[in-house]
């Protein structure tokens, strides 16, 4: 069993709705959901030119391997109607693993700790309000100390609060 943390972001249609139905939708017997961060409106990051996102981040407990959770998000992600066509583009729904316990995996399809995790505000932001003094496994940097490294891109906690970044 293993405590693991995941990025989800939509900018596609119902935004909130998207992120409530993949919660719903990821919730198992076998992927536990214990915690989920408020929503955040941002900023684009990477491919600019498009809808601002809502992002959040899960805390689960999980008896599947890294690779299984990888199919799942990825059946999630296809079940909630996801279509690939630009890269880093708009979409429904996406579902990325950020950490899986403090395990390290550099394969190709799929990297563990997220390997961009440390420079988004989308992310760091919600997770810093689930678990501000975890540890990069790698790197040994808390949650809270990427967050006030990381480039500026504008997020802001949904229904109001301050523009951070
Ligand atoms: N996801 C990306 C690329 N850019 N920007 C924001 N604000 N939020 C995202 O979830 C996001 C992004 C690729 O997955
Ligand atoms: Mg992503
Ligand atoms: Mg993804």
């Amino acid at each position: 069993m293993k405590t693991a943390y995941l990025s989800l972001g939509s900018n596609v249609g119902d935004r909130e709705a998207n992120l409530h139905a993949a919660i719903e939708e990821l919730s198992a017997p076998d992927l536990r959901v214990l915690r989920v961060s408020p929503i955040y409106e941002t900023e684009p990051v990477d491919y600019t030119d498009q809808r601002w996102f809502l992002n959040l981040v899960v805390e689960a407990e999980t008896d599947l391997f890294p690779m299984q959770l990888l199919a799942r998000v990825a059946r999630i992600e296809r079940a909630l109607g996801r279509v690939r066509t630009v890269p880093k583009g708009p979409r429904t729904i996406d579902i990325d693993i950020l950490l899986y316990g403090r395990t390290v995996i550099r394969a190709k399809d799929l990297e563990i700790p997220h390997p961009r995790m440390h420079e988004r505000r989308f992310v760091l932001a919600p997770l810093a309000d689930l678990a501000p003094d975890l540890r990069h496994p790698v790197t040994r940097k808390a949650v809270q100390e990427m967050l006030d490294a990381a480039p500026s891109a504008a997020v802001r906690l949904l229904g109001g609060g301050p523009i951070a970044g």
